[in-house]
């Protein structure tokens, strides 16, 4: 079935054997990845496509190769994986432009060592971060009118259940938030309207997966059986967790729906199983919707309670408490095995489940999940308005705005498009409706998948992006740590073209692609942000209270405000440092020798750090950014006295 775009929804006897995943198909996903030993690429063993597109791709118009000072058309948001941060891509290029610092010391901005870093990350009573690590999966950018509106954007790190913001017109890290009696927080995405008060058309919430059960309160080893998860919802302006919702099986993936009245998680561990044999025992597991104003009704009326030390509202979700629609808050939608991936389709009607274990997708028709609620349909599971096979190993899925989907199948190596509405067709029994529209072979083992505008209303069809786990041979080799294998296809055309493949360091997970237009960067501060800038050079100076010592300078290049400054050894010294400098591009950098100082001040940005002065000595600051001429001369001595 490589490649083989003549397999059509109608095919059935070639799926019949390969229904479900089963032990022995899992056996085949382990095998799958140690055959990257081998030269047989693993699992289904595609071919190697050809790594320069076709010209087809160039007649469409879709070049990844700008010219030298050609701008790209499109920003790409990408997780940035262990590395903690999110990284900013311009496409259709796929050149890295930023990496924004949130979860992980960053040594470039001095993130985690500033202050005001420090002050977002969280740290512990001595001073010292609280965290330095992270596990970034999920980015999802603010919302108005169903598009996104460049405000915001949001990303999660899984270890330490963590939500960080993104300002999106300086494109820095402005918050962090910690989701309380949450273990595995995974799936994120943004609301895009208000259920209620049709005013509010932009996002004002975010919604967040918890992946593991735990007891809870987390307290002492208790049977696994009683461990469960929380589903929790996120204030987008305050940051502050509003409430959150007790499951049965755990949250994966989250989506949300266009008109703001429905959020859903896929569930692949709805046996609550502690070992993998026990999480896939079962040959359906759920997609689980949650009624968002039936639950902030409920939070409202009072009818909840708290988790241990935790103020946040919790309210009921589970199965037992959710047996009446009229009241429920939860619906729990049956699907194959082990999902994984929720995604809405532009046209605003589907979530779309990818099966993982199961070979197929699932499409809910979100109307018919609303209908059950109101109680005028009584057959929930009737709102799978198909589910259909699609390919092994089924992940997550992206959209074209022309009624096509395109799943990534992990196990073959494949992306395949297919048309939701023949699938449609083809579930309620039109066996000639032929779903499967094209099959493409990535290099290899693709997990996310997106699309330019995908996961809006604007979806354009233009670029589709996938991030491939395995690079195995698609670049040169550097030691046993691969490049991971991201991939950019024409996806403008009936068939896909590969165009390009982009070596990067693991693991990004998931990623978002729009318009460059949609964001209004600014490239200089405002003195005014930061309560403590050092607005005039004749402020500066060292001022000394008892063992404390505030040293204040600011930068122009090719000088700072201080040519020397003197301290004792045994200072608590927080130095602060405002950039003057308010031209365009102009940033310099602080280093201290031996004193584990280095950051750096955007044009009009303060910076302070905190250190204790050591050694009696002379150290030279100097600026690490090449900023000038006289970059190198820009220095200033830090005299530490007995
Ligand atoms: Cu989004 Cu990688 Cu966390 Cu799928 S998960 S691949
Ligand atoms: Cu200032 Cu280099
Ligand atoms: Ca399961």
């Amino acid at each position: 079935m490589k490649n083989d775009s003549t397999l059509s929804g109608n095919d059935t006897t070639a799926w019949g054997r390969r229904r479900f995943l089963n032990t022995a198909a899992l056996t085949g996903l382990t095998l799958g990845a140690a055959a990257c030993t081998d030269k047989q690429p693993a699992a289904s063993g595609p071919t190697a496509a050809p790594a320069v597109a076709s010209n087809a791709a160039h007649a469409s118009g879709n070049d990844t190769h700008l010219k030298p000072g050609e701008l790209d058309t499109y920003y790409g948001l990408w997780s940035g994986g262990h590395t903690g941060d999110m990284r900013v891509l311009g496409l259709p290029s796929g050149r890295e432009l930023l990496r924004i610092p949130c979860f992980v010391p960053d040594a470039l901005v001095g993130w985690g060592h500033t202050n005001e870093s420090k002050a977002i990350m969280g740290t512990k009573p001595n001073g010292a971060l609280r965290y330095t690590v992270g596990d970034t999966h999920h980015t999802h950018a603010s919302y108005k009118d169903g598009n996104y509106d460049g405000r915001y954007a949001w990303i999660n790190d899984k270890i330490n259940s963590r939500i960080a913001r993104i300002r999106l017109d300086y494109f820095i890290c402005d918050k962090i938030t910690q989701l309380p009696n949450v273990q595995g927080f995974h799936g994120i995405f943004p609301d895009k309207r208000d259920p209620v008060d049709p005013a509010i058309n932009y996002t004002t919430r975010v919604f967040c997966g918890g992946e593991f059960g735990i007891p809870l309160p987390n307290a002492g080893i208790e049977d696994a059986d009683t461990y469960r998860s929380l589903f929790s919802c996120v204030d987008a302006e305050t940051m502050e967790v509003r409430w959150q919702v007790l499951i049965d099986g755990n949250c994966d993936l989250v989506a949300t729906s266009y008109d703001g009245k429905l959020a859903a998680s896929n569930q692949y561990n709805t046996e609550m199983g502690a070992k993998y044999e026990d999480m896939m025992s079962a040959e359906r597991d759920a997609c689980i919707f949650f009624n968002i104003a039936r639950i902030e009704e409920a939070v409202k009326a009072g009818k909840f309670k708290t988790i241990g030390s935790s103020k946040v509202p919790v309210v009921d979700g589970t199965h037992a408490a959710n047996k009446d629609p009229k009241t429920a808050l939860t619906a729990h939608v049956s699907v194959p095995k082990n999902p994984h991936g929720v995604n809405a389709s532009p046209d605003q009607k589907y979530f779309i489940c990818a099966g993982k274990l199961s070979p197929t997708a699932t499409v809910i028709e979100l109307a018919k999940v609303l209908e059950w609620f109101d109680g005028t349909r009584e057959d929930l599971d009737s709102s799978i308005v198909a589910e259909v096979e699609i390919g092994l190993g089924p992940l997550h899925t992206a959209f074209d705005g022309r009624g096509n989907a395109y799943t990534t199948l992990f196990l073959d190596s494949q992306i395949v498009k297919w048309n939701v509405d023949a699938a449609i067709k083809f579930h309620a029994g039109d066996k000639n409706a032929k779903y499967v529209v094209d099959r493409l072979d990535v290099q290899y083992q693709p997990g996310h998948i997106n699309g330019s505008q995908s996961e809006t209303v604007a979806a354009d069809g233009k670029y589709l992006a996938v991030g491939c786990k395995f690079s195995k041979d698609r670049f040169l080799p550097v030691g046993p740590l691969h490049a991971e294998n991201e991939q950019i296809i024409d996806m403008s055309g009936e068939k896909m073209v590969l165009l390009a493949d982009h070596p990067v360091r693991g693991e990004p997970h998931d990623f978002i692609i729009f318009k460059r237009d949609l964001v209004k960067p600014k490239q200089v501060y405002d003195l005014d942000d930061f309560p403590n800038a050092i607005k005039d050079p004749k402020e500066s100076g060292v001022f000394r209270n008892g063992k404390k010592v505030t040293v204040k300078m600011t930068s122009q290049a090719p000088a700072f405000s201080l040519r020397e400054f003197k301290v004792k050894k045994g200072d608590e010294v927080t130095l602060i440092l405002t950039n003057l400098d308010k031209i365009e591009d102009l940033t310099h950098g602080f280093a201290i020798p031996n004193h584990d100082v280095n950051f750096i001040v955007n044009p009009l940005e303060t910076a302070s750090v905190t250190f204790t002065a050591g050694e009696p000595g002379v150290y030279w600051c100097y600026c690490t950014h090449f900023c000038h001429a006289l970059h190198l001369e820009m220095r200033t001595r830090m005299i530490v006295e007995a």
